[in-house]
């Protein structure tokens, strides 16, 4: 990658990980708080602390990882970026910067305790849901640097298709705009005029549902860089092949048409949307677990077809031959093991009769934490181990390597904790986002607590392997031996293969999206339009 390109990427890793390290912190003093051995200190808040956690590592960290990572995978496989391209890059990361600190602030400042969800009826200060714009902008800013160069390539190569991971890049920008407009609809137009005093009140289901219509999608745009490197990086690291091209590209497709139209799966048990409706959108919950088996497939394969051409025989032969001491190809390997029981709980989540069972329960913040906080985040380490050292000109020493290797398996064994108390405890009707409480010394309750204590021993060992985390990305930025590191990119299996040029037809493509948003959510919209209160002023209150 380009010397200027790296740097525009590095930007946005620093910024990554010093959000790790506060939201770090947060979730430490979060699960020691749940335990009932911890009281926070200094007029602390538990929900201030909870925003603070889930505010900077589910959107502040992903983004700007996410957006770093797909800019430097674009100046790679699609050519270095124009000057232009490029400073659009800069302009959307000060932009997501500037709201960024912003939104912060009111959070340090107890203004904005309202959780990464955000929705009324609780409400923050105006400057946080300003700041919150600014980061959404400042995104579609750097994704339209992403579109640019998707767009001066296909220009100097007609007929051709895109670089894969040029490819993957762009969908993921393109379902990321798409979502975002929700979300952004309900800040410009709902809870800015709420919090500045403009509006009385405003329609709790409309904001809700316009957050959820962002907030699944929100999911897969943490996944679908992960599935870059499953599907690219990891092919090439262990010496193979990438299955088939075409079927990643398909996968990543699925994922645009299906992402969306599925939010009311986080809404079944809300009241004000018929039934018909969260059924259709369970429907189309199901179809986006497709991409995801494709993938599972897909990723099973390369690694038969590769331990198989070392001369592996018998069923599961091919598993001695994965080069398990390399961090590079482990640390992402344990992220696409989580996943397994992660997807399944997702499936469990995503059926009503059993969402009723887990709904509002920590279930679904162990779920989270399996699918975002582990396989996602551990392909993202897994990533930096050899991309920041690529970027600022260095390379992973063997010591490094180790050091990876340890952190991957203490974040391995401290989810194993963390997480799977809260799927039990959840199980047994714990809620989440609750503090410590004996609940009046229900029975009920005291059941709870020894998954409670389980947790904050996980979150203790997760949160010495972020620290290690942090050692090996400093190590890697600042001070580990100049050298050259691969950024790594797999080829397809069959070379002679060319992926059908209608994958990279998208007004086909968007314009499927558009009919499946408007066949899942307008009548539900209207409906909610037309339920909703009236205002002490003889008006609808949207
Ligand atoms: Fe989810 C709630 C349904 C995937 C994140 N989810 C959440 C929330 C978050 C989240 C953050 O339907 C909480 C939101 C909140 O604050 O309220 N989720 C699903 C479904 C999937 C799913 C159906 N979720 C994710 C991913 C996330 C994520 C991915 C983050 C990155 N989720 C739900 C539902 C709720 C929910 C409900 C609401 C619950 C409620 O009531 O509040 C699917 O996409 C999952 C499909 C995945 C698979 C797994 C495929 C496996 C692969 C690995 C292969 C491994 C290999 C290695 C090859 C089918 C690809 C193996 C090698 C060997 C040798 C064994």
């Amino acid at each position: 990658v380009d010397s200027r390109d790296a740097k525009l990427g590095m930007a946005h890793f620093y910024v990554a990980f010093i959000g790790l390290f506060i939201g770090g912190m947060a979730g430490l003093l979060q699960t020691l708080v749940r335990s009932g051995q911890f009281t926070l200190p200094a007029g602390i808040g538990y929900y201030q602390l909870l925003t603070l956690h889930g505010v900077v590592l589910a959107l502040v960290m992903t983004t700007y990882f996410i957006m770093g990572f797909q800019l430097v995978s674009v100046s790679r496989t699609a050519g270095t970026l124009t000057n232009k391209q490029r400073n659009t890059g800069w302009v959307g990361f000060w932009l997501m910067t500037i709201g960024t600190v912003m939104a912060a602030v009111m959070i340090l400042l107890n203004e904005a305790s309202v959780l990464y969800t955000f929705y009324a009826p609780l409400q923050a200060h105006a400057l946080f849901y300003v700041g919150l714009t600014l980061v959404i902008v400042g995104s579609w800013v750097s994704g339209s640097a992403i579109i640019m160069a998707y767009v001066a390539w296909r220009r100097k190569n007609p007929g051709q298709p895109s670089p894969l991971l040029t490819f993957m890049s762009l969908v993921n920008t393109l379902m990321w705009i798409v979502a975002t407009i929700g979300v952004a609809t309900t800040v410009l137009f709902q809870l800015l005029p709420w919090s500045l005093g403009l509006v009385e009140r405003v329609d709790v289901a409309i904001s809700r549902t316009l957050f959820w219509y962002f907030g699944h999608p929100l999911v897969y745009f943490w996944l679908l860089p992960a599935y870059m490197a499953w599907y690219v990086i990891v092919p090439k690291i262990i010496g193979g092949k990438i299955f088939s091209d075409s079927l990643a590209r398909l996968s990543f497709i699925l994922f645009l048409l299906f992402s969306i139209p599925v939010g009311f799966h986080h809404q079944l048990m809300e009241p004000g949307i018929d039934p018909a409706w969260k059924f259709l959108q369970v429907v189309l919950t199901f179809m986006v677990i497709i991409p995801s088996l494709m993938t599972a497939f897909s990723l099973f394969a390369t690694f038969e077809t590769f331990g198989r051409s070392k001369g592996a025989t018998g069923l599961f032969g091919w598993l001695k031959k994965l080069p398990w001491g390399d961090a590079r190809f482990l640390i992402p390997f344990i992220g696409m093991l989580s996943f397994i029981p992660g997807g399944a709980g997702g499936i469990i989540n995503a059926s009503n009769q059993m969402n009723q069972v887990i709904h509002n329960t920590i279930w679904v913040t162990g779920h989270f934490h399996l699918t975002v906080a582990t396989a996602v985040i551990l392909t993202f380490f897994g990533i930096s181990y050899w991309l920041i050292p690529h970027l600022t000109g260095r390379t992973l020493t063997k010591a490094m390597n180790k050091l990876a290797i340890l952190q991957g398996v203490l974040w391995a064994i401290g989810m194993t904790f963390m997480s799977g108390a809260m799927h039990f405890a959840g199980l047994l009707g714990a809620p989440r986002r609750s503090a410590y409480s004996e609940y009046g010394g229900a029975a009920q309750a005291a059941e709870w607590v020894p998954y409670q204590i389980a947790q904050a021993v996980g979150g203790s060992i997760l949160f010495i392997a972020i620290i290690l985390v942090l050692y090996i990305f400093i190590n890697l930025a600042f001070f580990a031996p100049k050298g050259e590191e691969e950024f790594p990119v797999g080829e397809a299996a069959n070379t002679t293969e060319k992926a059908p040029m209608i994958l990279e037809n998208w007004k086909l493509w968007l314009g499927l999206v558009v009919l499946l948003i408007a066949f899942a959510y307008t009548i539900p919209f209207i409906d909610l339009i037309e339920n909703a209160p009236i205002g002490s002023k003889g008006y609808k209150l949207w």
